[in-house]
């Protein structure tokens, strides 16, 4: 699928650093350096049931600044991310309103990608549709049935989390905290046939007034959540994959069970080296979430006039694994510090700014240190004789414009 447009990222001078990063399932530091020189992400997409809001966008900005980071590095990026265009979520929102679920998908897919583009995400190199990866699902269902991993219940299937061991292995959560997490993330315990509660599903069997797709022999249906991400993850990535990146709320079930799907499905242990999480940004009290709609809405922030620079230094104010509460001062202090920088911009001059660069660089590759790296352009800013490189390290790395 067509992804968006790529913004333009200057080369610095000096030479980069390759990022340590936090690494949910081990709990330390992490340095990810991929294999000879490459290396491959991939990051959950969207659910397009509804616009994206400052959660969505502060997780993909944060890992677009991994991603430019690596580049800095001279790291070969593979960077790849899925969109679920049919679920549960995305089919009751349709029906809701009355909308066919395809339009729906498409049009919040398109509004997306204006979104990203506007906020400078590089874009993905494999920007992949659920829809369209039907066949990689059905052929690693049918692999899993095959080797005794998933099992057949009336007309779906479901995997067998027994034949995994590592289950459990990237979020380190009891028992009751997986049941109560399953129940409320799509999962669904008490179907009966079921070998375990907390089993997922992998293939939804045909239901009257659902979108079905041919599935061999597993019969018409459509693919369950967590396989989606396995399957795509497979065929676009070398496996092991350098990382599995998403928002918090995504380690369990979602990314305990579709690494668990590409065990079974490559046969790696480790399909991933280093499980990246993005704190949960919250609003008026909660997490920011489509099902609460306590939203606030890139595209609004953008119909207001408020720069993309200005967004991304809200984001990029807060370090990536802090959980925080958005609130419109914040888009104030933003401002002023934009409006700040580039009033030093203008006035800079071609002095050595290397100490400067290679700080900024330094801690970045500190596991994202976003707040750190605002704080030495702020120190930059309020130095006279300031020198004019840093326009350009500040556009490359953090993606905001000051020149
Ligand atoms: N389509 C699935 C992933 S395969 C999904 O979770 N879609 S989503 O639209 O609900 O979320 C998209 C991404 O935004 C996920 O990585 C999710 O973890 C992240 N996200 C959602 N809400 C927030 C939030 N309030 N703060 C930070 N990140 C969030
Ligand atoms: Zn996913």
């Amino acid at each position: 699928m067509q992804s968006w447009n790529a913004p333009e990222v200057p080369t610095i001078e000096g030479q980069g650093i390759v990022p340590r990063v936090h690494d949910t399932a081990s709990g330390g530091l992490r340095e990810l350096s991929g294999v000879g020189g490459r290396v491959g992400m991939y990051v959950c997409g969207i659910t397009p049931y509804d616009s994206t809001h400052l959660g969505h966008a502060a997780t993909y900005v944060a890992f677009d600044t991994l991603n430019r980071a690596w580049r800095d590095a001279g790291l070969d990026v593979t960077y790849v991310q899925n969109v679920t265009d049919v679920d549960d979520p995305l089919l009751e929102r349709a029906e809701d309103t009355g909308v066919d679920w395809r339009e729906l998908a498409s049009s919040e897919i398109e509004k997306f990608r204006g979104d990203m583009a506007g906020l400078r995400v590089i874009p993905p190199a494999h920007y992949v549709s659920v829809v369209d990866s039907v066949d990689l699902v059905v052929t690693a269902v049918s692999e899993m049935l095959r080797t005794g991993s998933a099992y057949v219940v009336g007309d779906d299937v479901y995997a067998d989390l027994a034949a995994d061991a590592l289950v459990g292995s990237i979020g380190h959560l009891d028992d009751a905290e997986m049941d109560t997490l399953f129940a409320e993330r799509g999962g669904d315990p008490d179907t009966p046939g079921k070998r375990h509660p907390r089993d997922p599903l992998l293939w939804r069997g045909r239901r009257e007034g659902e979108p079905s797709w041919p599935g061999g022999d597993l019969g018409e249906g459509r693919p369950g959540w967590h396989i989606e991400c396995a399957a795509i993850a497979r065929d676009h990535l070398d496996i092991p994959m350098t990382v599995q990146g998403g928002g918090y709320d995504l380690v369990y079930p979602h990314h305990e069970m579709s690494t668990s799907h590409l065990r079974e499905v490559t046969g790696r242990q480790h399909p991933a080296e280093a499980f990246v999480h993005t704190g949960l940004v919250g609003y008026q009290g909660h997490k920011m979430s489509k099902s609460r709609g306590n939203l606030v809405f890139v595209s609004q922030l953008a119909a207001d006039g408020i720069p993309a620079d200005v967004v991304r230094l809200v984001l990029l104010a807060q370090h990536y694994r802090t959980d925080w509460e958005y609130s419109s001062a914040q888009l104030g202090a933003a401002a002023r510090r934009w409006q700040r920088w580039q009033d030093a911009a203008h006035l800079a001059r071609d002095t050595d700014e290397s100490a400067t660069i290679a700080a900024l660089r330094a801690a970045i590759a500190d596991d994202l240190n976003t707040p750190a790296a605002v704080a030495i352009v702020d120190a930059w800013a309020a130095r006279p004789g300031r020198g004019r490189a840093v326009i350009a390290a500040v556009s490359a790395l953090l993606g905001v414009e000051i020149g």
